[in-house]
């Protein structure tokens, strides 16, 4: 059995998180996630408090068991789902896509665990005096808006640089992903792309089925002249975006091109002009299971190699 701090952190048996991916990651997944021993994430995305709350009361009405409830920093509704998840009391609010700084005391005050993501040091160190209760750090191989680092860069100088739990996140689909992270200080793992083909994941089965088909250079990304560069699985919308990215369109025309493109891909399925967001590990992703099997398998794998790790030893 796998048992670290962040188990005893959350009340958990698995230390592994659902990440919170926008249109997809929904009460019914993560309950799934929670029900099968891990931290069910909802993603409050672009998308205002009333959603956000329809969500928190399926998820409730599903599982007993601790979520959480990602926050966007860059959604026009960021203030306005903030204060709900404090409102509702939700576990733990973990967030991504910029500083959560000026929501912190609220949320502290209300008795939620605060896990920001981060993709540098600098930002690690901020929210650990800010009074986060763990920090993931995201390497850029994972799905959706990503930093610079690699995980395995980013992950050792995160935990060099804060006493907290660490999670990894970004290129983690198996379980010989889970032990490498624990082998470079992590204790616990955040996982999205892996969970898309989840049977509970409600995503298009277009989607479902280009995470399935991807192999391992079927990503690349895209935005990095709007300053929020974004992995994606290639297709057309990919494409095309790159290819507007480097002509004379002002960048108001880059991000009306870009807009809706998520919706139309995990909603409506639309392989041409949808954004299929996915990390590098889709091309390990080949079978659709349901998400408790998914983290058993996992840590069956992870546990059986860190059993042997001094197997080199001489
Ligand atoms: O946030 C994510 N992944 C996402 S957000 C998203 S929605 C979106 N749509 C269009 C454009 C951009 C985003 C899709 N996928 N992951 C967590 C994450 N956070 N990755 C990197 C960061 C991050 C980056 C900078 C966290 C903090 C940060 O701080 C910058 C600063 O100094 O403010």
């Amino acid at each position: 059995m796998i048992k670290t701090p962040l188990c005893d952190l959350l009340g958990i048996e698995y230390p592994i998180f659902q990440g919170g991916m926008a249109w997809i990651s929904d009460g019914k997944l993560a309950a799934a996630v929670s029900n099968g021993g891990g931290l069910g994430i909802i993603s409050a995305m672009n998308a205002d408090a009333n959603y956000l709350k329809e969500q928190i009361d399926l998820c409730r009405s599903l599982t007993d068991k601790p979520f959480g409830v990602n926050i966007m920093l860059m959604s026009p509704f960021a203030g306005e789902v903030a204060e709900l998840a404090a409102r509702e009391h939700v576990a733990v609010v973990t967030t991504g896509a910029g500083n959560p700084s000026k929501y912190m005391p609220m949320w502290l005050e209300a008795g939620v665990k605060v896990i920001p993501v981060v993709a540098s040091v600098g930002m690690a160190k901020l929210v650990t005096k800010a009074g986060a209760s763990a920090i993931i750090a995201e390497g850029g191989e994972s799905g959706g808006h990503v930093g610079e680092l690699t995980t395995m860069v980013l992950v050792p100088q995160v935990c060099d640089a804060t006493d907290l739990p660490v999670l990894a996140a970004g290129g983690i689909g198996d379980g010989r992903g889970i032990a490498a992270a624990f082998q470079l200080g992590a204790v616990g793992v955040q996982v999205g792309t892996r969970f898309l083909v989840a049977h509970e994941c409600g995503v298009h089965a277009n989607y479902k089925k280009k995470v399935l088909k991807a192999n391992d250079i079927a990503t690349m990304t895209t935005g990095k002249r709007l300053g929020h560069p974004v992995r994606q699985i290639k297709n057309q919308f990919a494409k095309d975006f790159l290819k507007a990215e480097y002509s004379q369109i002002s960048d108001e025309e880059l991000e009306a091109l870009g807009r809706g493109a998520l919706y139309r891909a995990a909603i409506e399925g639309d392989e041409k002009t949808g954004d299929f967001l996915a990390g590098q590990i889709a091309g390990m992703v080949n079978k659709e299971q349901p998400a408790a099997e998914i983290i058993q398998e996992m840590f069956s794998q992870a546990e059986k190699i860190l059993a042997s790790a001094g197997k080199w030893l001489a």
